[in-house]
């Protein structure tokens, strides 16, 4: 199959999601809009957002319909990106190969953008699936329970928690991980699922595709802290040993991290194999998404 036409496809439908179903810049008051629109249209990989319309048209189920859950899961996924980028955060000036949002507009305008992406997205669930109230319902808690206190709030906390905790164990870094990281493509992948009118089996089967593909993503996002650079991530690399974090490299080593994502990338393949259907697309990308650590 032809990797790049497809994600092209799914990318392009994306960009033109975003742009249809965000306020416009010139909604008042403008600057919040203008704000909410320079981090969202600012080219991130949509990753998140073609995970769940590949998964709802693997289910059968017609990618257009996925696409308004796919511009909530991607509102939160910047929102997220946005707060981390703040000073009281992970203060950093370069997201997306950008100035971050703070730094481009202003502290608060940051805050509140990000915000406003928040609640958006819970906003777009409630008006795109009115038809289906059931599936409405079904996607807000998906949602809500991925980007909770529990979950992406969460291992936000105890990832700010961990800093300069050099001794961190393995089990504190895979609680950070996988609610930090792996709840909010978990929830792509269950989001598309639930479009796509799957049933409980094939629900806990995305949930355990989603758990170790996030977990790969993140392994190779340390690795990537050690052996990138900035120009090529666009972020900054090096911030993690910067701030004395403990990542999977500092615990385990390069090398043994890339085999700890190798095998959380073969886990989460293994399981796509459950799924009649054009597994085609689903597999390259997820190989596609952890291949970055050379
Ligand atoms: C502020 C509640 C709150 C949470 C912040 C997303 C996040 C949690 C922190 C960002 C730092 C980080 C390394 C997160 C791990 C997940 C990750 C690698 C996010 C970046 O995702 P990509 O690479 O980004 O898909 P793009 O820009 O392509 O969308």
């Amino acid at each position: 199959m032809d990797l790049t036409r497809e994600l092209k496809r799914h990318v392009t439908r994306v960009e033109r999601g975003l742009d249809l179903l965000l306020p416009a810049e010139a909604t008042r008051p403008s600057r919040l809009h203008t704000a909410m629109r320079y981090s969202l249209q600012a080219g991130g990989k949509r990753l998140r957002p073609v995970l769940l319309i590949a998964t709802a048209e693997l289910m059968g189920a017609n990618g257009d319909d996925a696409l308004p859950a796919a511009i909530a899961i991607e509102c939160v996924h910047t929102y997220s990106l946005i707060h981390d980028d703040l000073p009281c955060m992970d203060d950093d000036d370069l997201r997306r190969g950008r100035p971050t949002v703070h730094k481009a507009f202003d502290e608060a305008t940051a805050v509140l953008a990000g915000d406003a992406l928040l609640t958006h997205a819970f906003a777009l669930l409630a008006t795109s699936y009115v038809g289906n109230p059931a599936l409405a319902v079904a996607l807000t808690r998906e949602l809500a329970d991925a980007a909770g206190s529990r979950r992406l709030v969460g291992g936000q906390m105890e990832d700010l928690l961990a800093e300069g905790k050099a001794d961190a164990t393995p089990a504190e870094l895979e609680f950070i991980h996988l609610n930090k990281t792996a709840a909010m493509i978990e929830a792509s992948l269950v989001m598309g699922g639930l479009v796509g009118r799957a049933d409980d089996t094939q629900v806990a089967n995305l949930r355990q595709i989603g758990r170790h593909l996030g977990l790969a993503f993140q392994i190779v996002d340390d690795i990537l802290d050690v052996t990138g650079d900035s120009a090529t991530l666009g972020k900054t690399a090096g911030k993690d040993a910067a701030a004395g974090k403990t990542t999977y490299v500092t615990l385990h080593g390069l090398e043994r991290a890339r085999r700890l994502a190798r095998e959380h990338t073969d886990t989460a393949l293994g399981t796509v194999q459950s799924f009649s259907g054009q597994t085609d697309f689903l597999r390259t990308l997820i190989e596609t998404m952890v291949a970055r650590s050379g």
